[in-house]
């Protein structure tokens, strides 16, 4: 399956929902379908551009701020770099929090070359051993877009392992600047922040 489509299945289908996104292709590859889609920008968009790894942590901090379900649409290579935050998010167990591993089994983006998930590690099984309360793993659209549709309506954490293809092609970078990015997210939040802490 390409991220492209899954990501394209989540644009359509978590209405206004917070979406944060793993830097690189991810989330150049988000901005682009938000373009296709005719919804740019969408505030609720999240660019983790630099910040390798720390993708589900922001989502994390979010989802401790809302009630609304919050999408984190992580990368292998990312998520292995700061695999901690699994065991964190099996902690606190925010029950709005999804978070979509795009597993490639390599890091893309610097040269495709191939990360643990290639071998030994199965970040599905990380997560249900963190304490997610929903664990997936998907191979192809269908599957998916099956799971994601049944995880919106499920008390989480979710975490669902999206085994993804390259297609040897990445789009253009984008011109997303992170001031306004973070200006747009949190104007966006404001009138739906609920003060948990
Ligand atoms: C701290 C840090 N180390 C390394 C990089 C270089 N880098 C950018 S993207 C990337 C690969 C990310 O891999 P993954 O999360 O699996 O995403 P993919 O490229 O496969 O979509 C790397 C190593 C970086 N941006 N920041
Ligand atoms: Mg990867």
């Amino acid at each position: 399956m390409l991220r492209y489509d899954l990501m394209k299945y989540i644009l359509q289908n978590s209405e206004n929902s917070p979406i944060i996104s793993n830097l690189g292709p991810t989330s150049d590859e988000l901005w682009h379908l938000t373009k296709e889609l005719e919804i740019h920008p969408r505030e609720r968009n999240f660019y983790t551009y630099g910040s390798m790894g720390l993708c589900s942590s922001i989502a994390l901090g979010i989802s401790i701020n809302t009630t609304e379900k919050v999408i984190s649409i992580d990368g292998d290579g990312s998520l292995l770099m700061n695999l901690g935050t699994l065991s964190t998010i099996g902690r606190i167990s925010p029950e709005n929090l999804i978070i979509v591993v795009c597993d490639n089994e390599m890091w893309a983006q610097t040269g495709y070359q191939p990360t643990a998930t290639a071998f030994n590690t199965d970040l599905e099984k990380v997560a249900k051993s963190c304490g997610f309360k929903n664990t997936f793993k998907c191979t192809n659209i269908n599957e998916f877009k099956n799971t994601f549709s049944k995880s919106l309506n499920l008390n989480g954490p979710t975490m669902i392992v999206a085994k993804t293809k390259e297609t040897g092609e990445f789009p253009e970078v984008t011109p997303v600047e992170p001031e306004f990015t973070v200006y747009r997210f949190r104007n966006s939040m404001m009138n739906n922040i609920e003060a948990k802490l």
